[in-house]
């Protein structure tokens, strides 16, 4: 990894940067910041390529390309679910790109691509749930909920934590998902009676269940994956598919239009894409389901085809207006002050 100029007094000391004139990518990573790492760092070893990497939830970096888009510093964006992904691809901030890599993709992955003109694609996949702590349940006698309809129960006031939809696009899909599921007045007179249960809406998408996994709170609403990160390290978490039906993510990596370094981002994006790269991501303590066929699928991860999945629309929940709209409405009837 490229270490970044630090400002001294009295002048600019670098640390370990890279060789004047050698090749750079500047990469934007919005999953877990284990695995960006972990990938940055395989990266480097098998390229003459250094890496800046700055971990970065999906809204927020949805609104940094935004600001940059007349002078990009961000070359590659890799992870982070995939509606705003797409509302860059359809503002123009994303490039087009087919990689080479595509025939060796889901058909998931691939839809992704085609629906935004080739200017995003499709990472990796996964459903959104919850998880609690089994041990601060059992101790408070609470009734572990199964459904969404479960989580307004007024015995878990104060234990649900929940990410901020503005910054994070895990809290943004669970806002779309219960759209899709209720209607979407129904949605939000939904969210403002969760809101009396929830302690802390967060910034980044998977805070809630890594405090729940530490006995700070007593439920997470999380993409699945994550909960069973945490279970998988051995906390006492239980990790549950909502009865009613859940939506899913379609996570997503975007190469930027104007990027400084497009040549660099274009060798990332196809080496990523890769089957070996993907099946390492267990590893490092991701469990989403990989977008290669050929990718080995972490055995830890939920089996999509058990749950009830909602047939999420992309195109219209990615989309600047239904997103822009969506949020709005979220800031001016749920509201909440992002923390972490
Ligand atoms: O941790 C992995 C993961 O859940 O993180 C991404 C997530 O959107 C990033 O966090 P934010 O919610 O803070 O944006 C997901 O794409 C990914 O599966």
């Amino acid at each position: 990894m490229r270490n970044i100029p630090i400002a001294l007094a009295g002048g600019v000391a670098t640390l370990a940067a890279g060789a004047a004139g050698a090749q750079e990518l500047n990469l934007i990573c919005s999953a877990d910041v284990v695995v960006c790492e972990r990938l940055v760092t395989e990266f480097e070893a098998s390229h003459d390529i250094a890496v800046n990497m700055v971990r970065l939830s999906s809204g927020e970096t949805y609104a940094k390309i935004r600001a940059e888009a007349r002078n990009p510093q961000t070359d590659l964006w890799w992870g982070g679910t995939g509606d705003p992904h797409l509302q860059a691809a359809a503002d123009g901030l994303t490039a087009e790109y087919q990689s080479p890599m595509l025939e060796e993709l889901q058909d998931w992955a691939v839809r992704q691509a085609e629906i935004s003109d080739y200017r995003t694609v499709g990472v990796y996949s996964g459903a959104l749930g919850w998880g609690y702590n089994t041990e601060i349940f059992e101790e408070k006698g609470l009734t572990p909920p199964q459904c969404w309809a479960d989580l307004l129960n007024p015995e878990l006031a104060g234990e649900i934590q929940i990410a901020d939809p503005n910054s994070s696009g895990t809290a943004y899909t669970a806002l779309a998902t219960l759209v899709q599921i209720m209607g979407e007045d129904e949605a939000f007179e939904y969210l403002r009676a969760l809101d009396a249960n929830v302690s802390q809406y967060t910034k980044s998408g998977s805070a809630p269940v890594k405090a729940a996994a530490r006995g700070e709170t007593g439920l997470g609403i999380v993409f699945m994956h994550d909960a069973v990160a945490q279970a998988e390290e051995g906390f006492p978490i239980e990790v549950v598919a909502p009865c009613e039906g859940t939506g899913y993510e379609i996570g997503s990596m975007s190469l930027i239009e104007g990027a400084q370094n497009p040549d660099e981002a274009e060798v990332f994006y196809d080496w990523v894409l890769g089957a070996d790269v993907q099946s390492i991501m267990p590893e490092a303590g991701s469990f989403q389901i990989p977008s290669n066929v050929n990718a080995t699928p972490p055995e830890a991860a939920p089996d999509l085809s058990e749950i009830t999945l909602i047939d999420y629309d992309f195109a219209q929940y990615g989309s600047t207006e239904r997103r822009t709209e969506l949020l709005a409405r979220w800031d001016d009837e749920v509201g909440g002050v992002g923390v972490e």
